[in-house]
């Protein structure tokens, strides 16, 4: 998925392209003018296929990227991630179990400092809405 950063006054990325493909060409193109954000994963330990986010802006600033209900954008992620990698100055995910960052209530939230193999018992396939960014 390529993604236009968070904007002032937007709480969601615009998703600009979304493409499944297994040409090498036809990646390569659509990799040429984005940044690898991060990766998302079905399966532990990065596994069971993964889903990249590129950004149209360059890597992560402290707005970053973010989606409010990846089931509406790539049902197939949704309640289904359990490990994830961060790439460039992305160093922090955030998942929520719910849509919209669980209305931006605390609670039903995990931040990921790093790679990570395994999103822990309590948000394993359960993230709705994911976010990006570079922390400071
Ligand atoms: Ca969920």
């Amino acid at each position: 998925m390529i993604l236009d950063p968070v904007k002032p006054g937007q709480t969601e990325s615009r998703v600009v392209e979304r493409k499944c493909s297994s040409d090498p060409q036809e990646l390569a193109s659509a990799t040429q003018a984005t940044t690898l954000l991060m990766s998302m994963c079905i399966n532990i330990n990065y596994g069971g296929g993964c889903t990249n986010w590129r950004g149209t802006a360059g890597t992560c600033d402290a707005a970053g990227y973010g989606v409010k209900d990846i089931g509406a954008k790539w049902g197939a992620l949704d309640d289904n991630i359990s490990s994830l990698k961060l790439y460039g100055a992305c160093n922090q995910a955030g998942l929520y179990e719910n849509t919209n960052y669980n209305f931006r209530q605390p609670g039903r939230e995990q931040f990921y400092g790093g790679n990570t193999p395994y999103v822990g018992a309590y948000m394993n396939d359960r993230a709705t809405s994911v976010v990006v960014y570079h922390a400071i």
